[in-house]
């Protein structure tokens, strides 16, 4: 079977291809406004904001094929914000028309309970029998966005499926062959998968689930837990995965190998990691365009692996050897293109604070509005390296201090942050907090907390670091740097609320398992996916 992607060549489509492919079934391009109206199957994966979505279906000529085809019945799947264009319009681009196949306007998220966006795990509630759930078991699925369909009494003959998250919202749509779902299948592992292959069946051999009774609590997101791979080049000019030490990665003058970079993905996506970070140590140091290694990576893992990818070092605009400018949105789109879902920005959103901070105003053109512009706030993470500073008192510096309980050398009973660039080796004048609120402001859609002090320790997070930035911003944020066993994590999801933990030492060395985690999490009353 042939089954036709609408790819208008923006974001991470690669993952939808690939899943395709893993299912048996060749996939090729919609390339005219026809093939919409005559392919077998249709998959819509939507990315991008709903604004500059909708302007390349009207570029392209496919508003009114898609229409039609809808109309006429035909076999098609939406993904993400293809769900959201079925509707009239999103608060996300006001004045911007959808396809208004179904009433109603897409709004934000605005309970301040829950981080904006929806990153992570959860649950649907099924409302109508559907042959694509067939062996649906209530497992957890894959969100990330920031706006929702609202449930009516006017769309109701179209919903699927609805989750919670602060409010209750459309998590699917189906009438007849057609559906559209919030969650991304293709990035909900082997859940995701089934659900896929149900829509490619042909459709005599599926059978309708039955609604189960058991699913009409109220949905829940997951807490996360993240492997992160630290990648760079050997000195015989291999990529390898390495670790370091309060981010020294060498052991008498050679670095670190802890293993393949696609190989050690692969085995966490098959022990249950719930996404997976690619971080290139040294892309400070190279031209990442000319970086084809970690492109290669990305693509080699996402024919694999069907949970979020994030990609980070490097990120920024840089001119090559030959002259030619590349703004940090090429850079971004072509790890999108290879398969990432985020990028990770570290050294380059500092320096984008920093002019904000000069300047007294954004001024647009930063790494983090261009990318967050075009590919939407989830897709853009920041990758914070921060180490104590100690002061005896809040009056030695202009820094936002905190009265720690672990007291410096001099038994300093104060300390600040301080934000750093190229892995850690340089100090800059900027504190946490005015870097997280600010990259915040600049469209930033998530926080990746590292710590110097604490990397590699196996000595627990810092959660006064944590703390101090929860506090602050209401994006998710990410715990990273320190973890040694399981209860590490089960205290820094208790204690600061963050949405996700990540570690990287303890689980190449096979110290603990991502299962070992996961057990002790839910023991401890924890949502989390269960694999
Ligand atoms: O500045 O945008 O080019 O990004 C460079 C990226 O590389 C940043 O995200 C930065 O954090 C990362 N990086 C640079 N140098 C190092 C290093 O270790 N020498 N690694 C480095 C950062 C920190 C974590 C680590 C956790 C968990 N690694 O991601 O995985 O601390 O470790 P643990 O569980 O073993 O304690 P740019």
């Amino acid at each position: 079977m042939n089954v036709k992607l609408l790819d208008y060549g923006a974001g991470n489509v690669r993952s939808v291809r690939n899943a395709i492919r893993k299912l048996g079934c060749s996939v090729s391009d919609v390339q005219t406004p026809d093939d919409i109206l005559t392919a077998e199957k249709l998959i819509f994966p939507g990315v991008g904001s709903f604004g500059m979505v909708m302007e390349r279906l009207h570029q392209m000529g496919y508003i009114e094929p898609l229409k039609k085809r809808i109309a006429l019945d035909k076999p098609f799947l939406g993904i993400c914000v293809a769900l959201q264009t079925f509707f009239d319009g999103s608060e996300e681009s006001p004045g911007v028309p959808g396809l208004s196949v179904i009433p109603g306007q897409v709004k934000k998220f605005s309970d301040k309970h829950f981080s904006v966006p929806q990153i992570g795990w959860n649950n649907i509630r099924l409302w109508k029998e559907s042959d694509l759930f067939e062996e649906y078991r209530d497992e957890k699925l894959y969100f990330v966005h920031s706006y929702y369909a609202p449930v009516s009494d006017l769309n109701k003959d179209w919903i699927l499926s609805v989750t919670d998250y602060g409010t209750e919202f459309i998590s699917g749509v189906e009438k007849g062959r057609v559906s559209a779902f919030q969650f991304h299948p293709e990035k909900s592992g082997a859940v995701g998968l089934k659900i896929l292959e149900k829509f490619l069946l042909p459709e005599g051999s599926r059978h309708k689930k039955e609604i189960s009774t058991t699913s009409s609590g109220k949905t829940c997101i997951s807490k996360r837990i993240i492997a992160c791979l630290d990648v760079r080049s050997n000195d015989n000019g291999d990529l390898i995965v390495t670790k370091g030490d309060q981010y020294d990665v060498r052991d008498e003058g050679d670095v670190r190998n802890l293993g393949k970079p696609v190989e050690l993905a692969k085995r966490y996506y098959s022990e249950g990691a719930d996404e997976i970070t690619f971080l290139n140590i040294t892309g400070f140091r190279d031209f990442p365009m000319q970086d084809q290694p970690m492109l290669e990576v990305l693509k080699r893992t996402s024919e694999n692996v069907f949970v979020p990818l994030t990609i980070g070092g490097g990120i920024r605009e840089f001119t090559d050897s030959n002259g030619i400018a590349y703004t940090s949105l090429d850079v971004a789109s072509e790890y999108f293109r290879s398969g990432a879902d985020k990028v990770s920005i570290g050294s380059d959103a500092v320096y984008a604070v920093e002019e904000v901070l000069r300047t007294g105003k954004p001024g647009g053109a930063s790494s983090i509005e261009q990318i967050s512009t075009v590919y939407g706030a989830q897709a853009v993470v920041i990758s914070v390296d921060p180490r104590r500073i100690y002061v005896k008192s809040p009056e030695e510096t202009t820094h936002k201090t905190i009265k720690t309980n672990f007291p410096g050398p001099k038994g300093e009973e104060y300390c600040w942050y301080q934000c750093t660039v190229k892995g850690g080796r340089e100090g800059r004048d900027l504190d946490v907090v005015q870097l997280v609120t600010i990259c915040e402001q600049l469209g930033a859609g998530e926080i990746l907390l590292n710590c110097i002090d604490k990397d590699g320790t196996n000595s627990g997070f810092d959660f006064e670091l944590i703390m101090q930035v929860k506090h602050t911003v209401s994006i998710p944020v990410i715990a990273s740097s320190g973890a040694g066993k399981p209860s590490h994590f089960v205290d820094v999801f208790k204690k600061t609320g963050v949405e996700a933990a990540l570690a990287a030492g303890i689980f190449h060395r096979r110290e603990v398992p991502i299962s070992a985690v996961k057990e002790a999490v839910v023991k401890a009353g924890i949502e989390i996916r269960e694999t």
